[in-house]
């Protein structure tokens, strides 16, 4: 177990006074944790640094810019549900997750209820259901994106070149994209490390407080455990003050998703046409 390895455990400073058995556990979950976040983020950071330069052209930035409202959502929606099946994978290898119910496992993935009418769940009922998905791991995906986030000139890695906020001009919610890459700004000046971003990324995901859970109780078990593992990494990396900040953030997740959710609404209002022929077709890839 290389988390073992490198930092051996002291059991004079046991700080869960946990010693011998459940530390044991938690570094195996860290480690299996931090596993499986490298084989689901896509890109290595070092990586994502060698690319840097390649930046979108003032000619390619308009052609974005041109983009009917509805043309760029499709683009984008494509880009974040590839995103998504991400961090589904990396969701399916966290051990606590594994072992909770399907129900739960979805309820986990998708956000919170959303306040729908009827007859807006009759008539666009697929697109419910996928929306409900997709908002589920989008906090993990805005975690995910100070990865791919360069903080000199505030360009994110989208379509294989760096894209400054402007790009997404036609989506017409500047709003939610400035708030977008606020957070990826203030995520970066965290400067975390990938085993952090990890165990992060998998207590923004396995959070008891999400409605329609079946097993509530089980779900707390889990986070209370990744929640240790966090606790574990940072005072092993001696940056315990770090934890406040991230709850901090935890907060800003949500209402930057419930921003999302409004702006997803908003175009299904305005293009149900388009929300309808592009989500079924995501919808199949995710549950497939
Ligand atoms: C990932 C890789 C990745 C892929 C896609 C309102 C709306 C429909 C979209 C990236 C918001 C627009 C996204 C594509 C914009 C904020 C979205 C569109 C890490 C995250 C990252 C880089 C996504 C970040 C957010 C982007 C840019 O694993």
């Amino acid at each position: 177990n290389d988390l073992m390895a490198i930092h051996p455990y002291n059991p004079l400073e046991d700080p869960y006074g946990l010693y011998p058995h459940s530390l044991r556990n938690i570094d195996e979950l860290c480690a299996s944790i931090v596993r499986s976040h490298r084989e689901t983020s896509q890109y290595r950071v070092e990586e994502l640094q060698a690319l840097r330069w390649k930046l979108f052209s003032r000619e390619e930035i308009q052609a974005y810019q041109n983009k009917s409202v509805d043309d760029m959502w499709q683009h984008c929606a494509i880009r974040l549900t590839d995103a998504v099946q991400f961090v589904v994978e990396f969701a399916k290898h966290i051990p606590g997750f594994r072992m909770l119910s399907q129900n739960d496992q979805i309820a986990l993935l998708k956000t919170g209820e959303l306040t729908f009418t009827h007859d807006q769940k009759c008539l666009n009922s697929i697109f419910y259901l996928t929306f409900h998905l997709f908002s589920g791991s989008m906090e993990v995906v805005l975690v995910r994106m100070s990865r791919f986030f360069n903080t000199e000139n505030n360009t994110v890695f989208f379509d294989g070149k760096f894209a400054g906020a402007e790009i997404f001009k036609s989506l017409a919610c500047g709003d939610l994209i400035t708030a977008v890459f606020d957070f990826a700004h203030g995520m970066c000046a965290l400067k975390l490390t990938e085993q952090q971003i990890a165990l992060f990324s998998a207590l923004v995901l396995i959070n008891a407080d999400r409605p329609c859970l079946e097993d509530r109780s089980r779900v707390q078990r889990a986070q209370k455990s990744v929640e240790l593992g966090l606790m574990h990494i940072l005072h092993r990396d001696n940056q315990e003050n770090l934890m406040h900040k991230l709850y901090q953030r935890m907060a800003v997740l949500r209402s930057l998703c419930s921003l999302h959710m409004e702006k997803l609404r908003w175009f299904s209002q305005r293009y149900p046409l388009t929300a309808h022929s592009l989500f079924p077709p995501l919808y199949k890839e995710l549950f497939s």
